[in-house]
């Protein structure tokens, strides 16, 4: 039992259940990894995904589809039934490897809708994705709708709250045997900005996340289907968030025997659209951050990120080919390792 393990096993990969995990999905998951971000600039976290999900060897690119009439990122373009299976299948074509579905909005402010409400929203689409072979995550901070959507072909949970919010979560998580997102959480969106005060930010969420996992593992989740976030935006204001970014390496080493995979959700958050901000202060749209998210990708995909959430797929699923092979490149070097060219013509 995961939960017998105790505080410092809990990065500790379980090769049989990993094997078990791999074969049940019908994927393969390669073993041992080498470090993606190499022995170069910037050092890292050298994560293998989570058991049961197939690695490309490369940062994965989840898409976002909000079921929502109210996300303040794409503010209820996908609220219909219909739009959103047609967007996720859209996301998926444009090269997501997994498509993230959630029917609550997390916008600052946001008040709370029913599980009823929630599962009629995300229920229809996460089952069609599924049976379309769409690798399917689904966003929510209640075991009533993360069992409802593993039983409709949902393959990986994605809860905000890190468990925080529905004690039944991590219970549910673990009897399922599903990879389980593990976000840095203070508190529900209604007042999460009250709750943004730190003297350490990284320091802080790193302890903080270091004790929702050691919980979910006593709640019987397995170790290696973990991966932890740092939860952008929640309950972080914008010089957090950039603090965080740009130490994902220690939020990944919780103190293990290897580090945990790291999800990443900069897609279009308002600190960017504040850091774009036009000459009179008026921050940039939404929409209007997809440049710079493409950036941030880049960025925390050559730093080690497992995933970066997204909601315009392409451009990022190009962002993260460059970082592997950008990573590739500085690993070879430090090692010594030159490689001849493959056609007749300089690349230039
Ligand atoms: N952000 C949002 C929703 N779900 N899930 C994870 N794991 N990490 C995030 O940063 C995250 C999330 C809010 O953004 P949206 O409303 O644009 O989806």
């Amino acid at each position: 039992m995961a939960s017998e393990k105790g505080a410092t096993d809990l990065t500790a990969g379980g090769s049989a259940h990993q094997a078990g995990q791999a074969d049940r999905a019908g994927l393969a998951m390669p073993a041992g990894l080498p470090n993606r971000a190499g022995q170069a600039w910037p050092a890292g976290p050298s994560a293998v995904g989570p058991a049961g999900l197939a690695d490309p060897g490369r940062c994965l690119v989840m898409g976002v589809v909000n079921v929502t009439p109210d996300s303040f990122s794409d503010g209820g373009a996908w609220y219909g039934t219909d739009s959103a299976i047609s967007h996720g299948l859209d996301l998926a074509a444009a090269g997501a490897d997994i498509v993230d579905v959630g029917g609550e909005s997390t916008r600052p402010g946001a008040q709370r809708i029913s599980p009823a409400e929630e599962l009629r929203r995300v229920g229809p689409v996460i089952t069609a994705l599924a049976a379309e072979g769409v690798l399917v995550s689904v966003d929510t901070m209640r075991a009533e709708v993360a069992e409802f959507a593993v039983g409709a072909g949902a393959r990986i949970v994605n809860d905000v709250s890190g468990g925080l919010a529905d004690p039944a979560m991590p219970r549910l998580v673990a009897k399922a045997g599903v990879p389980y997102v593990v976000m840095h959480w203070r508190g529900h969106s209604h007042d999460m900005y009250r709750r943004a005060v730190y003297d350490d930010v990284v320091g802080e969420v790193r302890d903080e996340l270091r004790r929702r996992v050691e919980t979910v593992i006593a709640e019987g989740v397995d170790p290696s289907l973990l991966i932890v976030d740092p939860g952008l935006g929640f309950a972080k204001r914008p010089e957090h968030n950039w603090a965080l970014l740009t130490h994902l390496g220690e939020l990944a080493n919780l103190g293990g025997t290897r580090p945990l995979p790291v999800l990443v959700g900069a897609s279009r958050k308002r600190f960017l659209g504040r850091l774009l901000a036009s000459p009179d202060g008026t921050p940039r749209s939404f929409a209007g951050s997809d440049e710079a998210t493409v950036a941030v990708t880049a960025l925390a995909a050559a730093a080690g990120a497992w995933c970066v959430r997204v909601h315009e797929v392409p451009a990022n699923a190009d962002a993260v080919r460059v970082a592997a092979a950008w990573c590739q490149a500085a690993a070879e070097g430090a090692a010594g390792v030159v490689r001849q060219g493959e056609g007749d013509h300089g690349d230039l």
